[in-house]
């Protein structure tokens, strides 16, 4: 197995710690991936992400099948020499992309078709194909290509692309198998907000050798219950030595959620895009740094972060580079979201160890999820 998952604790409300070796390195769960699409971040230099301790990093095959190309990847040796990074990288397959393509698609049984809106060039990603791009990418983690669908699409259409789902990730493993890169992957339970579908889902694919068994096709538009619901329903039927990986989710208070649920891996562009936005994650709720109180504020962003920026600057500093519309100002927010959600993900580890996840929730339920304004 390319990926091997050691469990140590589950925790009496079903939350997991454990440690995902992966031949980049060993990660201690749950664990928190921040985004890098394009293979590179869009505020932070590769050093700064690696100071906020992240391990592993999410990048997707579909943006970079059409930039830089499979041929770069083949030339420089993969994403880690490409980007210089030495921790490990998860890539998402595609199948989230193409399902917001504009309209001139197809997809169809054999994969997408569609345009590359770089320079209109005709472009097929099927399940061997996103295989044959994650291995010139030559990432850690390899996912399936998945069918998305709309959240409110009926049981009958959701079945459809649930059942095409599972056909693609049996192409996905048996492309995969043929050539041995010692890349771990990943199937994708889908399903939409169908418990029965879930059900089914998870029975097809587990029995298959997969590496891990991720949760798509949530945070799509269902409600907080649905997603939370399907999230409990789904590791319940997963088996308990191999990763969950819940994708393009969430907030830190839907992270302290889903761990309950048995989710081990995430990924989000939340800290990175309200870092944007002017929002910084505190374990005492979530600052707009733009707000006129801060403009004399001498204090730290978070006193309790040790974050280069919190060590260093004061939410004065920062609300003038916000207020200035001044890049450094999304790249100190971004710096300090990305480590907050290592510490919480730390936090929440440590708690599940000692036993206390119970506790820790209430804390956290009660500090963090209201917003400060
Ligand atoms: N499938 C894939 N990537 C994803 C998702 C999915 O369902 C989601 C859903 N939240 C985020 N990223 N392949
Ligand atoms: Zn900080």
């Amino acid at each position: 197995m390319a990926v091997r998952f050691e469990l140590l604790t589950t925790d009496s409300t079903g939350a997991r710690a454990g440690v995902i070796h992966t031949r980049r390195g060993s990660f201690p769960t749950p664990m928190f991936m921040p985004v890098a699409t394009h293979a590179a971040f869009r505020h932070l230099g590769m050093e700064e992400v690696k100071e906020t301790g992240a391990k592993i990093l999410l990048a997707n095959t579909y943006h970079l099948m059409l930039r830089p190309g499979a041929e770069v990847f083949r030339k420089f040796g993969g994403i880690h020499p490409f980007m210089q990074w030495d921790g490990a990288v998860l890539t998402d397959s595609g199948g989230f992309q193409i399902f917001s393509l504009p309209e001139d698609r197809l997809i169809e049984e054999k994969g997408a078709h569609f345009r590359s809106f770089y320079d209109n060039s005709r472009q097929l990603l099927s399940p061997e194909s996103s295989i044959a791009m994650q291995q010139a990418i030559n990432s850690d983690i390899m996912m399936v290509l998945d069918v998305c669908i709309d959240s409110r699409t009926d049981e009958p259409g959701t079945r459809e692309a649930m059942e095409r789902t599972h056909r693609w990730a049996l192409r996905s493993l048996e492309a995969k198998e043929k050539k041995a890169t010692g890349q771990a992957l990943f199937a994708i339970v889908q399903g939409g907000v169908h418990p029965r579908l879930r059900d089914e889902s998870a029975a097809f694919l587990t029995p298959h050798p997969f590496d891990g068994f991720a949760i798509g096709g949530l945070a799509v538009g269902e409600t907080k219950e649905e997603r939370e619901t399907m999230t409990a329903r789904v590791t319940a039927s997963l088996p308990t030595d191999k990763p969950r990986y819940l994708m393009g989710v969430g907030t830190p208070m839907d992270l302290v959620e889903a761990v309950m649920r048995g989710v081990d891996m995430f990924d989000c562009i939340i800290p990175t895009k309200m870092a944007q936005q002017g929002y910084a994650y505190t374990f005492q709720g979530l600052v707009r740094i733009t707000r006129m109180v801060y403009r004399l504020d001498d204090a730290p962003l978070d006193a309790a972060c040790d974050c280069y920026v919190c060590k260093r600057y004061t939410r004065g500093y920062l609300h003038h580079l916000m207020r200035g519309k001044h890049h450094l100002g999304s790249r100190m927010l971004s710096i300090h979201n990305v480590r907050h959600y290592q510490v919480l993900m730390g936090r929440l580890r440590a708690a599940i160890l000692q036993g206390s996840y119970a506790q820790v929730y209430q804390e956290l339920k009660a500090t963090i999820s209201p917003p400060k304004d």
